[in-house]
């Protein structure tokens, strides 16, 4: 069967089911690819022999860095640093987790386009980020090429502030800055999600969905969709840890770029050169196979577009 839609990723294409059939998934894989495409997100053992080992190893090297006390059981473990970003760059384990083969072939699989992890976050602690969708802060063109996994390093229990998402938020409108009537390009916020919160929240309350918990064990992990809403909840009880693993992984031939801080229908695109944590390199933006690392200038742009404006003009009249 020919995909029509090649600039879907094949979970979330309407012509999933059909599509499905021809990818000779085993039993497991189309569990989770139903889950992400009927409610966004889907829960699996990470698939790698060391993690217990890795894990220990991480903590050990990472703790330090965070300015909390994890010796003392009653020490307030929300009071340091809450995240390391990109530690895969002088952390093996950290790198060897975000780089897992198996990883990158399932989504590869899953998303018809060939995965590459660009960025990590790893938490002693929840986070306790309001409910939001990755895709504001790194999407694709075409979109939905962008999808989160997040590893549990320990059980998870309610009181350590759990990550929490809705199921089938992924099918909600992709929140956009044309979406909120806001300009986003050359605008500066130390949040780039803040201008979003209300309308995410009219979405909630308009489609009245509940928020689930991810309660895993120690090596679970979750794959979530570009445009699944997700945050982490309140933590009850300060004393806990919550170590986890975050990657970020975009897909091959697509334009890389920060929505928040963009205007996609000008043409304004606040782009970037994502580096694959799997072979180091960066990674250009491509659109139909073709790079295109730069936004077009605005002005060559204008000229570029009289001129085929004139050259229509032109042989329209011949
Ligand atoms: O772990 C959490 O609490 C949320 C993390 C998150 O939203 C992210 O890394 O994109
Ligand atoms: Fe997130």
């Amino acid at each position: 069967m020919i995909n029509i839609f090649p600039g879907l990723p094949l979970i979330e294409s309407p012509l999933f089911p059909a599509l499905k059939a021809e990818w000779g998934l085993s039993a497991e894989e189309e569990r989770i690819a139903n889950d992400l495409h009927e409610k966004g997100f889907a829960v699996f053992d990470f698939p790698d022999a060391d993690l217990n080992d890795r894990i220990e190893r991480i903590q050990g090297h990472l703790g330090p860095r965070y300015g909390i006390d994890f010796a003392d059981p009653h020490s307030d473990k929300t009071a340091g640093e809450r995240r390391i970003q990109d530690a895969w760059k002088f952390d093996e384990d950290v790198r060897a987790i975000a780089a897992n083969q198996a990883v990158i072939d399932l989504l590869s699989k899953l998303y018809g386009r060939k995965a590459f992890p660009f960025q990590t976050l790893n938490f002693p602690v929840g986070t306790q980020q309001d409910g939001h969708s990755d895709s504001v802060h790194f999407s694709s063109l075409p979109e939905r090429f962008m999808c989160g996994v997040w590893l549990a390093m320990e059980d998870v229990g309610p009181d350590a502030g759990p990550l929490f998402y809705y199921p089938g938020s992924h099918k909600w409108p992709i929140m956009t800055n044309s979406l909120i009537g806001r300009r986003g390009y050359g605008s500066d916020l130390a949040s780039a999600q803040d201008p979003y919160a209300p309308a995410w929240q009219a979405l909630c309350d308009v489609y009245g969905v509940k928020e689930e918990r991810f309660l895993p064990r120690k090596g679970q992990a979750l794959i979530w969709c570009a445009n699944l809403l997700h945050g982490g909840s309140r933590q009850i009880d300060p004393t806990l840890t919550r170590w986890s693993q975050v990657t970020h992984y975009y897909f091959g031939d697509c334009i890389y770029y920060t929505p928040a801080f963009s205007d996609e229908a000008l043409g304004k695109l606040d782009m970037r050169r994502p580096v694959s944590i799997a072979n180091g390199q960066a990674q250009d933006s491509r659109y139909l196979g073709d790079v295109v690392n730069k936004t077009l200038p605005r002005k060559k742009y204008h000229v570029n577009f009289r001129r085929k404006i004139k050259s229509i003009i032109i042989n329209c009249n011949k």
